[in-house]
């Protein structure tokens, strides 16, 4: 057994693995950079250790003061949570060599999964179906891209071979307009990656984004844990995911043959710990692999709700040489959860993120909510890491319950003092379209309109209102106006009353 673990991480995932040491009677050791001094993850862990300043470069990505760390506080592994050093097989292989066990997968796997064309390439060799696009791992010039390109047929898409997340990737229409998004997604790639290595694909219209959780121990067992829809989505941000797949609850089969062939893509690259493999759904229910993520992944909690399995003590179970304890029959689906990401942003302006104090936090509880949180009143919002606070996750026996349940947590949790994206979850879940599951990766930026149109009606709708009121108050007065809403418009007023009551 493990007696000490670094978490080389930060926020609510850094408390979320702290929880399943302390559940697995194993110390937690938290780092921290100057901006996260009071953090929650350094405040929940046994021991807490500086790491730098605030900036990721020069604390939460220095392998190797991390590692300094680990060997001074005695520590047998390291966790490194998702984003960050958990995809750099340079820095699991600096684990093993210092004698620390890296809580994933082995650096070779990561290295061909971290290059999304050698990753098409090895899958589609063990016969996993992937997109039409280039064949074979090599370095592509342009003139050999622009030779394929007619081949595969417009319209496609060029991707960063070193991508993941959208970053380089350009829509190509015709070859004419071809040789300067090649240009334009190279340099993007070089700036965001340091590769401007990239491959084509051809574009899949309208699909849905259907992802696939796995558990691999060291002795070759390989089991899936049904899967995640993740179409909600903004810029490649994911915003609120699901379990199980509104499209696969309907197509059991299907979702046997996709969750076989995401046990096959691992078996590809002798994959060990938790994974994720991503895949398109196309309008005819055809399914292509797209790429693997070799970390546990910010929406992993729908996935233990509809299984029941915590999926971070079973990698770290794994991770210490346990065989895995089940097996695919073992595996039930049971009810359905959502999981809506609460971000420090302002949906109405554009998604800018927002920082400052939290002055006052009402947690939601109650049957079937569950909350995985790096705040807490009085906390201080940073702008040097992504605006992902909090989030929230409700089961329900039913899709429609989990829905109805996510919308009653969504009102009783109040955040006041910096503005989150809590109003564009409700008004999605009270969108016709998501409540009948019909929502592929273009829904956001289709509908956003729509939800922002919500927001500005209710603008008006607040100034004809506040005008109404003013112009009955300047008359003289014979009845004082009263109203009530099911939900108090403003959380200062929610928050002054509480705080009147307390008095
Ligand atoms: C695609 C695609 C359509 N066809 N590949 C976006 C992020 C990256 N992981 C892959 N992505 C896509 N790849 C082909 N051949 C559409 C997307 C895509 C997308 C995928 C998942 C979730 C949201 C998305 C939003 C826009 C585009």
């Amino acid at each position: 057994m493990f007696k000490k673990i670094l978490i080389a991480n930060r926020g609510e995932i850094a408390v979320r693995i702290a929880r399943a040491c302390r559940e697995l009677g194993i110390q937690s050791v938290a780092v921290y950079s100057d901006a996260d001094r009071q953090a929650l993850h350094v405040r929940y862990a046994d021991e807490a250790y500086y790491l730098g300043p605030s900036p990721a470069r020069e604390s939460y990505l220095c392998a190797d003061k991390i590692l300094a760390i680990a060997r001074k506080c005695g520590a047998d592994a390291i966790h490194p949570g998702y984003g960050f050093l958990a995809e750099r097989a340079d820095f699991a292989q600096a684990c093993q060599d210092a004698g620390i066990v890296f809580i994933g997968p082995k650096p070779s796997a990561i290295a061909a999964m971290g290059d999304k064309a050698v990753a098409r390439a090895t899958v589609a060799a063990a016969g996993v179906p992937v997109v039409p696009g280039t064949e074979g791992e090599g370095n592509l010039s342009d003139e050999e891209l622009l030779a394929i390109a007619p081949q595969i047929g417009f319209p496609l898409l060029i991707k960063a071979t070193a991508g993941g997340g959208g970053k380089g990737m350009r829509e190509v229409h015709s070859l004419e307009e071809m040789p300067d998004l090649l240009k334009s997604a190279r340099r993007e790639a070089e700036a965001a990656f340091g590769d401007g290595n990239i491959y084509l694909e051809k574009l899949i219209p309208g699909a849905r984004h259907i992802e696939f959780q796995i558990l691999a121990d060291q002795f070759g067992n390989i089991v899936h844990l049904g899967e995640r829809e993740c179409s909600i989505q903004r810029r490649h941000q994911k915003l609120v995911e699901e379990s199980p797949s509104p499209l696969l609850a309907e197509n059991p089969d299907l979702r046997a043959q996709m969750g076989k062939v995401a046990v096959r893509a691992a078996q590809a690259v002798g994959y060990v710990n938790a994974g994720t493999i991503e895949f398109l759904v196309d309008q005819n229910r055809n399914f292509y692999f797209l790429e693997m993520n070799t970390r546990l992944q910010v929406e992993h909690p729908v996935t233990e709700m509809v299984t029941g399995i915590d999926l971070v003590k079973e990698q770290i179970l794994i991770a210490m040489g346990r065989p895995l304890r089940f097996s695919q029959e073992d595996i039930q689906i049971h009810g359905a959860a959502i999981e809506c990401r609460i971000n420090a942003e302002d949906p109405a302006h554009n998604f800018i993120p927002m920082i400052g104090q939290i002055r006052h936090l009402f947690t939601p509880a109650g049957p079937g909510v569950r909350l995985d949180s790096g705040i807490y009143a009085g906390y201080e919002i940073t702008p040097y890491y992504d605006p992902l606070i909090a989030k929230l996750i409700t089961w329900g026996e039913s899709r429609v319950e989990a829905i109805q349940r996510m919308r009653r947590a969504l009102e009783e949790l109040r955040i006041v003092g910096v503005q989150t994206n809590i109003p564009f979850h409700l008004a999605l879940l009270n969108n016709p379209r998501f409540i009948a599951g019909q929502c592929d990766t273009s829904f956001v930026d289709n509908h956003l309109v729509t939800l922002q149109n919500n927001d500005e009606k209710t603008a008006a709708l607040l100034a004809a209102i506040t005008a109404a009121l003013v112009t009955h108050r300047q008359r003289p007065q014979t009845v004082a106006p009263s109203y009530h809403s099911a939900r108090p418009i403003s959380a200062w007023k929610w928050v002054g009353r509480w705080e009147y009551a307390l008095r």
